[in-house]
């Protein structure tokens, strides 16, 4: 069931509801006839997540849980969290008390019980602690730096830094990346407007259309989800006739870096071969497109303006430095892989992870952001849209805007 509004309906007209789930349904020998049956599925890519959240204080705390628990490497719990999170961010209004949620999917003892502490004395001990604790505040600052994953920092603070200062005089060797990140710190931790992710699709697309007529260009990740802020921005690049768009990255990095838009850049080839990588690696989350993770200079206060140009270096009439720095993160898919390559980027995350799970647990079938592959009759099943997608893979179609798990 995708909408359960009419069970929290029910529980406000004060009907009797209880959750059983169909395990506890046949033990107690009831009927399926005897009782309404609603169901809650465990598979966030059957759910629809829209960006009105009614649980955000619980949702918060729990999402600084997985944080702390990726970041100490234990992504099992990290992911339990995330799922936990991911059902009450589903549900139609704000949750008072536990007991609804006894029986709900994916929601364990230990994210029950940090719901319990907030609803109860308004904040979860073990929250307030990890939100205090030293090492999760200077994971957070460090983690912030691009191009510092999890087991750098980890391994930073381990020498004793905790800080951006001591860290840009410890001798430690840093990446382009990571001095790139350093340099652009504060822009980079600041939140992209929608406006601004705009300003650079237009850069961007000017930039694909004039190295080769009739590249297309589609804004994806949180922005196409409906999102108003995201911490980057994605785009989608593809070409109507197959093979068109080989080599179109390096023409479009070379064309936007020559008009100055870009701080940053590194690319990667695509590697992607289906002869040669077969289903079994495609799984995987990270794909093998052309990409290019970028940091574009942005000029302020004229998003939109399609004459600007990244060279301008002068101050706003407020003082302001006349651009910021924006991440920008471009994948080049050919169009036959352009719906799994449209579906994979969009997200949310977790969206995405479950529709994988859901592919290889339910349908025996294998997902990636270039193909379906059904491991039982072994071929790959083509799709030229989104819809079909969901449909190969047996699931109600959802729009970007209720993927927001
Ligand atoms: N993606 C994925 N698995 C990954 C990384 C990315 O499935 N390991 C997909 C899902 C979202 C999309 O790529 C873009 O990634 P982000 O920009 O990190 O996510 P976002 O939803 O756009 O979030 P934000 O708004 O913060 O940029
Ligand atoms: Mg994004």
């Amino acid at each position: 069931l995708l909408d359960i509004s009419w069970y929290t309906e029910s529980l406000a007209a004060g009907l009797p509801v209880e959750i059983l789930d169909r395990h506890q349904l046949r033990e107690q020998q009831r009927s399926e006839a005897e009782v309404v049956m609603i169901s809650v599925s465990s598979y966030a890519c059957q759910r629809r997540t829209s960006l009105i959240n009614h649980n955000a204080v619980l949702t918060d705390a729990l999402s600084l849980l997985p944080h702390n628990a990726e970041l100490n490497e234990d992504e099992g719990r990290g992911l339990a969290f995330r799922r936990a999170a991911a059902v009450l961010k589903f549900l139609p209004e704000p949750v008072t008390t536990t007991t609804p949620l006894r029986g709900l999917p994916c929601l364990g003892e230990h994210s029950l019980r940090v719901i319990e502490d907030i609803l109860q004395d308004g904040a979860s001990r073990e929250v307030e602690s990890t939100k205090r604790s030293e090492r999760f505040k200077a994971l957070k600052v460090l983690n912030g730096i691009f191009g510092v994953g999890v087991k750098t920092a980890d391994r930073w603070i381990r020498a004793g830094i905790r800080y951006l200062q001591p860290l840009q005089g410890s001798g430690e060797t840093l990446s382009r990346a990571q001095r790139a990140g350093l340099r652009y710190y504060d822009d980079l931790n600041q939140p992209v407007s929608r406006a601004e992710a705009d300003a650079v699709g237009e850069i961007v697309e000017k930039a694909a259309v004039s190295v080769l007529p009739g590249a297309r260009m589609t804004l994806i990740g949180g922005f196409r989800r409906g999102k108003l802020t995201g911490h980057d921005v994605d785009f989608l690049l593809t070409h109507p006739e197959e093979g068109r768009e080989e080599g179109l990255m390096p023409k479009v990095v070379s064309r936007l870096e020559s008009e100055g838009f870009l701080l940053y850049q590194k690319t990667t080839r695509n590697s992607y071969l289906e002869s040669e990588d077969g289903p079994a690696r495609s799984s995987s989350s990270m794909d093998r497109f052309q990409k290019c993770f970028s940091i574009f200079k942005l000029s302020r206060g004229e998003e939109g303006g399609a004459e600007q140009t990244g060279n301008g270096e002068s101050l706003t009439p407020s003082g302001q430095e006349a651009w910021r720095a924006v991440r920008v993160d471009l994948v080049v898919s050919p169009v036959s892989q352009s719906a799994f390559a449209l579906l994979g980027w969009t997200g949310s995350k977790l969206f995405e992870r479950e529709m994988r799970r859901w592919a290889r647990r339910e349908k025996a079938m294998s997902l990636s952001s270039h193909a379906l592959y059904d491991t039982r009759q072994r071929r790959y099943l083509r799709a030229s849209s989104e819809e079909e997608i969901f449909a190969l893979l047996g699931l109600e179609f959802i729009p970007p805007s209720e993927r927001n798990a």
